[in-house]
């Protein structure tokens, strides 16, 4: 099992890719809710006493909010779960409710459910992600304690879960603090809440935890997998099974219950944006089975260029937040994946950047079936607390639980390890350690950061001094020339210097506009100035020799509590390339005519 010990994380918590495909009893829909911006529900104290972090976490640490009815007329009980109102799970709560627009503290969640109790099976609860700090209470009793708000996480619960009718009581605390990642500062709505599915998963004592089937980028022509088991029943056989292509293959665990395979891949067809290929691969113990759909490709580069499945392609990217615009909220379900990258797909995409945390886990799964390549990146974003511990296992455990989550997913392709963050040497350290973090798990992706360019003023030529930039596969930057500090004019005015041997990858440019906000050029907000500035951006970005590729900021229109220029912004960043109605702006259709062109000029075969 893979323990998180994590920023105070006392109670055992566990990443089990698994848990998403397994069948699994439901606890979404309407749970009630409290608000408590006093913490009432952890301490009911006239004195207020700051939270104790070291009881805090603790099993033992009770909380006043619990199941209370009150049986008599004279019962004094100052909260009732049952006859407070309610909110969606998933789902987050300032779009649920007005007055919790711009909410940032705690709240409390219960819902009731029936289990039926198998003794010979063990019992998770399982959460796609709460924004931030989740605090988990089934019947009464702490299942454990979450911090980091779009990662999974899940806990053993077979002791505490009844045969019957059972009470869960979730507190959720998205206040932002200085040593959480991110910290005090993001460019997006902070939306607070269980913002995910959540399920019960049932596994049999002995169970399938975790498997990565593979290419091995060294060795193209072998799948490579790794299966491992968690129980007292090992070691023990495993099988693999691919029907549609004729595989089966065992192997024996060892005592650690890791059993490691490689087997020819020739029956295999390669996964391509243009041919998504998926397999079913079932993998069973004598116990336990789970089924996957899987797509086999590699990813490499080789000097300048990008190379998928051997072949040099450029990424036609842009980026997105974990928004649906239309509806003003957190994007979490299937149809939400499907409506964003679907609006990708219409501008010509092969490839999408889920900024600026992980995404729900349907975006990639769908991604796997459209055909979409994917950067992923974790909320090491501006200003992190580098030289706190803290801020570095939280970062460290939101890492682990994305890759851990994705690395079966063929459209994952880029880890992310951070977005303009400022360079010191701590923050060198930092970073460092989260890309060894994903090298002892996956080294078959590129490894990037959205990395922050210079600019000498006399001679106009841009550069990436970053020493980070040695580390990165992909050397990435975001830059705003023509938005922040000039006008379009300058792109055709500076040169970049870059180095040779790596695929440049610009991961933002863009400028705000209002839909249907119309006039000259030069005037911003309007769709006009957004327009003229795609069109010299692209002219610039072309000339670059190194250019594989690009996500330009942003596809739609998002909330963020920073933006406030009233009629145009309305608490509401406007660079995206479709409104927050859902319209297409005249800059969507700049960039998808360049989309084209690249779509001929980086054309490939599918070679089996
Ligand atoms: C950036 C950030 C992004 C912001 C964007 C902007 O560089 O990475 O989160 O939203 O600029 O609009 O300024």
């Amino acid at each position: 099992m893979i323990i998180c010990l994590g920023f105070q994380l006392l109670t055992a918590q566990t990443h089990i890719p698994s848990f998403n495909i397994r069948e699994s009893q439901s606890l979404n829909g309407n749970w009630h809710y409290i608000i408590d911006p006093y913490e009432t529900g952890y301490r009911n104290h006239r004195n207020w006493v700051p939270f104790d972090e070291k009881d805090y976490g603790k099993a033992s640490a009770k909380p006043y909010y619990t199941n209370k009815k009150t049986m008599n007329p004279g019962d004094r009980v100052e909260y009732n779960f049952d006859t407070a109102p309610t909110l969606q799970v998933p789902g987050d709560w300032n779009s649920q409710k007005d007055q919790l627009l711009y909410y940032e503290g705690t709240l409390w969640y219960k819902t009731d459910f029936n289990f039926k109790k198998d003794e010979a099976q063990k019992a998770f609860i399982h959460f796609g992600a709460a924004n931030y700090e989740a605090d988990v209470y089934l019947n009464g009793e702490k299942a454990g304690k979450h911090r980091g708000g779009f990662d999974p996480f899940s806990f053993e619960v077979t002791d505490i879960i009844k045969d019957g009718s059972n009470f869960l009581i979730v507190r959720v605390d998205n206040s932002r603090q200085k040593e959480n990642v991110p910290n005090l500062t993001t460019d997006w709505w902070n939306y607070g809440g269980i913002t995910r599915d959540v399920s019960i998963v049932k596994v049999p004592q002995t169970f399938i935890a975790d498997h990565y089937l593979y290419l091995d980028p060294s060795e193209p022509d072998m799948v490579k997998a790794r299966i491992k088991i968690e129980g007292k029943a090992v070691p023990q056989e495993v099988t693999i099974t691919i029907e549609e292509a004729g595989v089966k293959i065992k192997a024996v665990t060892d005592e650690n219950g890791v059993a490691n395979f490689s087997f020819s891949a020739k029956k295999l067809k390669r996964w391509y944006p243009k041919r998504p290929k998926l397999y079913e691969v079932t993998i069973s113990i004598s116990e336990d089975q789970v089924t996957d759909h899987i797509g086999f490709r590699t990813i490499t580069t080789k000097g300048t260029d990008i190379l998928l499945n051997g072949q040099s392609i450029f990424l036609r990217g842009i980026s997105l937040h974990e928004e649906v615009p239309t509806r003003q909220a957190r994007a979490y379900s299937r149809e939400d994946a499907n409506l964003l990258l679907s609006w990708a797909k219409e501008l010509n995409c092969n490839f999408v950047r889920l900024a600026h945390y992980p995404h729900n886990v349907h975006m990639a799964r769908k991604a796997d079936e459209l055909g979409l390549l994917l950067w992923e990146e974790i909320p090491v974003y501006w200003g992190i607390d580098y030289e706190n511990p803290l801020a570095f296992d939280q970062a460290v455990s939101q890492l682990k639980g994305l890759v851990h989550r994705d690395k079966n997913r063929a459209s994952v392709i880029v880890w992310s390890v951070a977005n303009e963050t400022p360079e010191t040497p701590a923050r060198f350290d930092f970073l460092k350690k989260l890309k060894n973090t994903i090298m002892e798990v996956d080294q078959t992706r590129l490894i990037s950061a959205a990395l922050e360019r210079d600019e000498s003023p006399e001679k106009r030529v841009m550069t990436i001094p970053d020493p980070f930039a040695a580390e990165v596969d992909l050397l990435s930057c975001n830059e705003y020339l023509g938005w922040y500090g000039s006008t379009p004019e300058l792109c055709s005015e500076v040169s970049w210097e870059l180095p040779r041997d790596k695929p440049f990858f610009v991961s933002e440019f863009g400028g705000g506009a209002l839909y249907n906000y119309r006039g000259p050029k030069e005037q911003r907000w309007t769709e006009d100035y957004q327009e003229w500035l795609y069109r010299e951006q692209l002219k610039m970005l072309r000339q670059i020799p190194t250019l594989r590729g690009m996500t330009p900021w942003i596809l739609c229109d998002f909330r963020s509590p920073r933006r406030n220029l009233p009629l145009i912004q309305d608490g509401w960043n406007r660079k995206g390339l479709i409104s927050n109605s859902g319209y297409k702006k005249k800059a969507f259709h700049v960039l998808k005519a360049f989309y084209d062109e690249m779509e001929q000029q980086y054309d490939y075969r599918i070679k089996d």
